[in-house]
């Protein structure tokens, strides 16, 4: 989501590079371009002609900063102004010591099942102890794919009877948490294709009687432009209190996500990345707009290596080495796809070619390498001779060439690893200040 603006706003801005000055002609050229992009990714119209008139008339209105060129004080703007679109400062759900009971809603296969295992797992993980609730009277096998997900995750889970009314849900609830004490609670409710009133009705009841403490809207991102005329409608019958935008792992051009905040004026909490219980992420309006800009997403990633680091046992400090390199190869297919991280690194996300993809068989070749080699090879590949690396080939069924490679990438990446570790924050920002 997101490639094509994020390719076509990075060519506009580019274009800028090397001016000494930007007239208001070429301001307006400018200006034409990105609200075509927008409107070419599915933004809202109302939205895209608000954000280039803001943008324009900022740039104009600028003081000069002697620091930046003219392209990159554009570049600013604009990086502000989709910060601010996406809802500047990142929210999250309140969330009291006790109490707290969140309500999900929204239209048939947007991901509230999926969203409320994935809630469930986040938190238990931080801490709380979750009590998920399936509250679709209708369709057992709704009530059945939640109790899978709250199996998975280790959570206990409250279904309703088919025809349930909402006070006798309540009451249910209430016994429940009585015996088994629970400091937050998810309600799965129902789904439908439409906007209908009985099930407006039907949610407006379940929520009067279960008083949530936040109305999570769950807004399908791959739905695009109507997506968001619902949520309205689900605002205005329901109350709702932030959203949840899932699918942001799609294709979709990304205009519903990018105009979600501001079409409903509610924050986005969050956001589904896949269908696996560990895809929901909190959602940083400053890191998906540098990703647009393709500034890369660093602070992201150096998040996902650590979470990744700490499942990892052997911790003890000692220099980086060949075991580590291996480890390292599998927490990255771990994370998600290589193509997907590379493109969060500064700089490459915009050398590479459309469709890139990385071979995954490379990992399988590496792997083979290592593990032909002895314990002593692999903690210290200097000993690695000529003869060394011919018996390791035949074992891996290889060639020494590939050898070669292995050990040029270990160093590579052992010197890469150096520097990071000293200056992980120091790369962030525009084009390296901050
Ligand atoms: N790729 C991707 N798929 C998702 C995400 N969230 C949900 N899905 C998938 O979307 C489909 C529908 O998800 P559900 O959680 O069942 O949706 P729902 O809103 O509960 O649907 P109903 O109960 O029928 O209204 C499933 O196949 C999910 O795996 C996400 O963030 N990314
Ligand atoms: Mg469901």
């Amino acid at each position: 989501m997101f490639e094509n603006l994020s390719r076509r706003l990075q060519q506009t801005l580019d274009g800028l590079r090397g001016r000494g000055r930007i007239g208001e002609a070429d301001l307006k050229k400018v200006m034409r371009e990105i609200r075509m992009s927008l409107l070419e990714a599915d933004v809202n119209f109302e939205v895209a002609k608000a954000f280039t008139k803001r943008v324009q008339e900022k740039a104009l209105g600028q003081k000069v900063y002697e620091s930046l060129t003219p392209a990159e004080q554009i570049y600013t703007i604009v990086y502000d102004e989709l910060k601010e679109l996406l809802g500047s400062e990142p929210k999250q759900p309140e969330l009291k010591h006790e109490g707290n009971v969140w309500f999900l809603v929204g239209l048939q296969g947007t991901g509230k099942t999926t969203a409320a295992g994935k809630l469930a797992r986040l938190y238990k993980s931080k801490g709380r102890r979750p009590l998920l609730v399936a509250a679709d009277t209708q369709r057992p096998a709704a009530r059945d794919q939640l109790r899978i997900l709250a199996e998975q995750v280790g959570v206990p889970v409250l279904e309703v009877q088919n025809g349930e009314k909402p006070a006798e849900t309540a009451r249910r609830l209430r016994e429940h948490l009585a015996k088994d004490y629970r400091d937050l609670v998810i309600v799965d409710t129902a789904g439908r294709l439409q906007i209908d009133e009985a099930l407006m009705d039907e949610l407006a009841q379940l929520k009067d009687e279960l008083e949530p403490t936040e109305t999570l809207l769950v807004v399908d991102a791959m739905m695009g432009q109507e997506a968001l005329g619902v949520s309205r409608t689900f605002d205005e019958r329901i109350g709702v209190s932030g959203l949840i935008l899932t699918k942001l792992d799609g294709d979709a051009r990304g205009g519903a996500a990018l105009s979600a905040r501001y079409v409903t004026g509610k924050p986005i909490y969050f956001g589904g990345t896949s269908e696996k219980l560990d895809g929901l992420e909190p959602f940083y309006p400053d890191r998906l707009a540098q990703r647009i800009l393709g500034m890369g997403d660093i602070q992201t990633l150096m998040e996902r290596a650590q979470a990744a680091e700490l499942e990892e046992p052997d911790k003890a400090p000692h220099e980086f080495d060949l075991n580590d390199l291996l480890a390292q190869m599998k927490q990255i297919q771990k994370m998600g796809s290589m193509t997907e991280l590379i493109k969060m690194i500064p700089g490459l996300s915009r050398a590479l070619p459309q469709n890139f993809q990385l071979d995954p068989k490379a990992t399988k070749h590496l792997e083979a390498i290592i593990q032909s080699m002895t314990p002593a090879e692999r903690r210290n590949p200097r000993i690695l001779n000529a003869s060394r690396r011919r018996r390791i080939a035949r074992g891996s069924g290889t060639s020494v060439q590939e050898i070669n490679r292995l050990i040029k990438t270990f160093e590579e990446t052992k010197g890469m690893m150096k520097t990071l570790a000293k200056s992980p924050r120091k790369r962030r920002g525009f084009f390296g200040r901050r």
